[in-house]
Formats: C-alpha cells, sequence, structure tokens
C-alpha cells in the first residue's frame, strides 16, 4: 500500500522538489502552502498520484486543526510529515530589524511548525510508526552577522526535534532535523521582500544546493529502515565552508 506524505509550503524550493521526488516514488502526497494556484497546477503536474492539497497560513492555529479534521479518509494516516514550511525576513544588525518581521518568523518557523507537529503526532503514536522530518538550518547551529531571529529559529527547531526523539522513546516515531546551507530558492527572494538583484547576488559565482538536493537527502531518510533514525543532518554546498573568528581591535 502507498505512503502518504505531509508536505508544508510545497508551493515553492524545498516543498515542490519534495513533492515531485515522492510522487514519482509512489507516494500519497498532502500538500499546503497559501498560494492555492500553484498547489493546485502542482497537483495536476504530479497526475496520477494520489495528491490533496490545503491552502492556509501556518500561523493560524485553528486553520491547521480544521485542515486536519477535514482530511479525507484516504490521506489520515499520515507516515511522514514534513515541518518545512518556514522563512527568513532580513539580514540587518538586531539593533535596527523590524520587530514585525522577527515576529513573523517565529511565528511562522516555530510556532507554526509546533502546531503542525502537535496535530499530526497522536496518529503516528497510536499507530506506532511515523517519521517527523523539521527544517532546520545552518544558522540554527552556526552564528552570523544578520541571522540572529532567523537563526533563533531554527536553533528552536533543532533543539525541538531532539526533545521530540526524547518523548518519543519507544513509540516507532522517528525524527530527523534537516538543517541545509545555502540553497538556490524563492528563500533569498522572500528575505529580501522581493529584492531579485540581491538574492541573485546570494548565490553568484558558486554552485549552490538546490531543492532537488534537500528532496533527495529526505527521501533517503524517509527511505531508510524503520529501525534507522536519522537525528540530525547538516548539508551545505561544497563551495560553502567556515571561516575565521572576527576580532575587533583597539585603534592605537
Ligand atoms: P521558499 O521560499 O522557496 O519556500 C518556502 C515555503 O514556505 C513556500 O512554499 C511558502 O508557501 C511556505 N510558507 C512560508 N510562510 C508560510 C506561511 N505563513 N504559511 C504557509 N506556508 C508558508 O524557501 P525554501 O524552500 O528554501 O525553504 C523551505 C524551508 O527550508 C524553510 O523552513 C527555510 O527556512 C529552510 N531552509 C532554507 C534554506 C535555503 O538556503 N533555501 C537553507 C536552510 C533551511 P506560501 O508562500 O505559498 O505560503
Ligand atoms: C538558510 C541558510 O545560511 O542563509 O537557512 O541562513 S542561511
Amino acid at each position: 500500500m502507498s505512503q502518504t506524505i505531509l508536505i508544508t509550503g510545497a508551493t515553492s524550493g524545498f516543498g515542490e522538489a519534495m513533492a515531485r521526488r515522492f510522487a514519482a516514488d509512489g507516494w500519497k502526497l498532502i500538500i499546503t502552502g497559501r498560494r492555492s494556484q500553484r498547489l493546485e497546477a502542482l497537483a495536476i503536474e504530479l497526475a496520477p498520484a494520489l495528491v490533496h492539497t490545503a491552502t492556509f497560513d501556518i500561523r493560524d492555529s485553528r486553520a491547521i486543526r480544521d485542515f486536519m479534521a477535514a482530511l479525507p479518509a484516504e490521506f489520515q494516516a499520515i507516515n511522514v510529515l514534513v515541518n518545512n514550511a518556514g522563512l527568513a525576513l532580513g539580514l540587518e544588525p538586531a539593533q535596527r530589524c523590524d520587530l514585525d518581521q522577527w515576529e513573523t518568523m517565529i511565528d511562522t518557523n516555530i510556532k507554526g511548525l509546533v502546531a503542525m507537529t502537535r496535530a499530526v503526532l497522536p496518529g503516528m503514536v497510536e499507530r506506532g510508526s511515523g517519521l517527523v522530518v523539521n527544517l532546520g538550518s545552518i544558522a540554527g547551529n552556526w552564528p552570523y552577522p544578520g541571522g540572529n531571529v532567523y537563526g533563533g529559529t531554527k536553533a528552536f527547531v533543532k533543539q525541538f526535534s531532539l526533545n521530540l526523539r526524547a518523548d518519543l522513546h519507544g513509540t516507532g516515531v522517528r525524527v530527523t532535523n534537516i538543517e541545509p546551507g545555502m540553497a538556490e530558492t524563492e528563500f533569498s527572494v522572500v528575505r529580501f521582500e522581493g529584492n531579485r538583484d540581491k538574492a541573485d547576488n546570494v548565490y553568484s559565482g558558486m554552485q549552490p544546493l538546490t531543492g532537488e538536493d534537500i528532496a533527495d537527502v529526505v527521501h533517503y531518510v524517509a527511505k531508510a529502515p524503520s529501525h534507522v533514525n536519522f537525528n540530525r543532518i547538516e548539508v551545505m554546498p561544497t563551495a560553502q565552508s567556515f571561516g575565521l573568528f572576527p576580532v575587533h581591535r583597539e585603534q592605537n
């Protein structure tokens, strides 16, 4: 019998690539996001794969409850939840950041992810199997200038994922935090509020990760035998690595 995967944020980037990857492997898909036309177009493209689309804002916990309650019977047993919907806004130093943008990141990357997880987990525990894949980031592991709240939300996602492992001990439910580095999706266009030049600049002269790269990783994790749990997977483009810590020196 084919398995069911719920992918949040499937209207672009990683989520869209995952939808294609899992549909090609015969999975049933539940795909969500705010842009309904994109979800519908993707569902048509993926036919004859069985696809259920749901348009809602992940920040709205009531909408999540309604979405779960309205799932058609054939999509109710969710084998894999991918908490992918998320965003970064801005790259300013903390003292100049827009508080509304900070709150949007917290509401989406933390509160939305938590509410979705809470809604899906009881069914997985009841069935004695399931996998929650969270999209963290290298920004949750390593500080960088302008990472402030975005990195903070991803650090939350990392620790939440590990704590879920502790709570789900013995239930058969697996949890994995995927922690990608630079990947060219709509991520930077969103971060720079539609400024395409600024977004393109981020990836100029280097080869970033793609949505397909991350979809392959998630697919590998989902296909692993049920006794294997990947706790955390950090993935970077080869062209990205680490630098020296900057030192501010007194002037003579
Ligand atoms: P994209 O901007 O391409 O995709 C983000 C997805 O999230 C979209 O489908 C968007 O759908 C959805 N989304 C955002 N806000 C909401 C909301 N309020 N309600 C519902 N859906 C929402 O970016 P990526 O594919 O790159 O990002 C996916 C995840 O991966 C994010 O969590 C991001 O932080 C993380 N990540 C990205 C990296 C990168 O460099 N690209 C690296 C590390 C992690 P819609 O707008 O239709 O609602
Ligand atoms: C996205 C990767 O390095 O832009 O999470 O923060 S980074």
